[in-house]
């Protein structure tokens, strides 16, 4: 596993992805309060932002608009998803391959593992092709790791999540991307239990200002690298003012009071 600072991923060890996936996870009904955010080319501007470290988005919308944006914005390819539309038990379909990632120019690859569905089996074995394949390619592996299923009852308790994590290091990723699991101590152990593998968190539906940098303040206390967010920046009208403030928190240490005073 390679430093993630040598990588274009981080910055001072610390990762802030802004995620847009979200067309096809969830469909359009998430841009509809501010119906511009509909329109991916908004977000490749917020993700122009200093505090922002990489930008993840599917194929399609890195293939219409990154070529406007290599120079001022890293990519990280979303590697599977799926759309809201499907009812079975978790599952998500590969639609990119890390070469053709590499060839539209990511410079880091992500890959959703839903770890105790009944897909589970499947989903490890396609990250093993897409993690050797992206050690080939230099690039670096974040794992949404999400347990869920019919199986499980509490996808967030710390125990899950810190299962979460530790799949992410068993498996080769170099970033998990895990749920906020409510507290700093499970957040810790998250932590531990992921040994060299970076723990981000995932950012979730939109909260306050306050309760939103909170989280991310006792994540970074706990010992995490960062976040993944989405929908907590580009949900709020002013997506540069919480990136400024995530600046804060996530690379110069600041209190959530202090970030909120900028
Ligand atoms: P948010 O910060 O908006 O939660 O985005 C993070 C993310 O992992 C996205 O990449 C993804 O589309 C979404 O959450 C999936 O959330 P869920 O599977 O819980 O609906």
């Amino acid at each position: 596993m390679r430093p993630l600072d040598d990588t274009a991923l981080a910055r001072d060890g610390k990762v802030l992805i802004l995620a847009y996936d979200h067309g096809l996870e969830h469909g359009p009904s998430d841009f509809e309060d501010l119906p511009e955010r509909m329109d991916p080319g908004t977000i490749f501007e917020a993700a122009t932002h200093d505090a922002v470290t990489a930008l993840a988005v599917q194929k399609g919308i890195a293939e219409a608009y990154y070529p406007s944006y290599e120079r001022d914005v890293t990519l990280l390819a979303k590697l599977n998803g799926t759309s809201n539309l499907w009812m079975g038990e978790p599952d998500s379909a590969v639609n990119c391959s890390v070469e053709y990632a590499a060839e539209i120019g990511a410079d880091a690859v992500g890959f959703t593992l839903y770890g105790g569905s009944n897909n589970e089996v499947e989903m490890a074995e396609e990250f093993a092709t897409v993690q050797e394949s992206a050690r080939d390619h230099d690039l670096p592996v974040v794992m949404w790791s999400y347990p869920r299923g019919q199986g499980l009852k509490n996808d967030t308790s710390g125990s899950v999540i810190a299962y979460a994590s530790r799949l992410a290091l068993e498996l080769g990723a170099d970033v998990a991307k895990v749920k906020y699991p409510g507290s700093r101590e499970a957040m810790e152990r998250a932590v531990r239990a992921a040994g060299p593998t970076k723990v981000i968190m995932s950012g979730g539906s939109k909260v306050s200002d306050e309760a939103f940098l909170e989280s991310v303040k006792t994540v970074m206390d706990a010992g995490g690298a960062g976040l993944a967010v989405g929908r907590n920046v580009w949900q709020r009208e002013n997506p540069t003012q919480i990136l400024d403030a995530l600046e804060q928190v996530i690379f110069e240490g600041a209190t959530v009071d202090a970030a909120l005073e900028t």
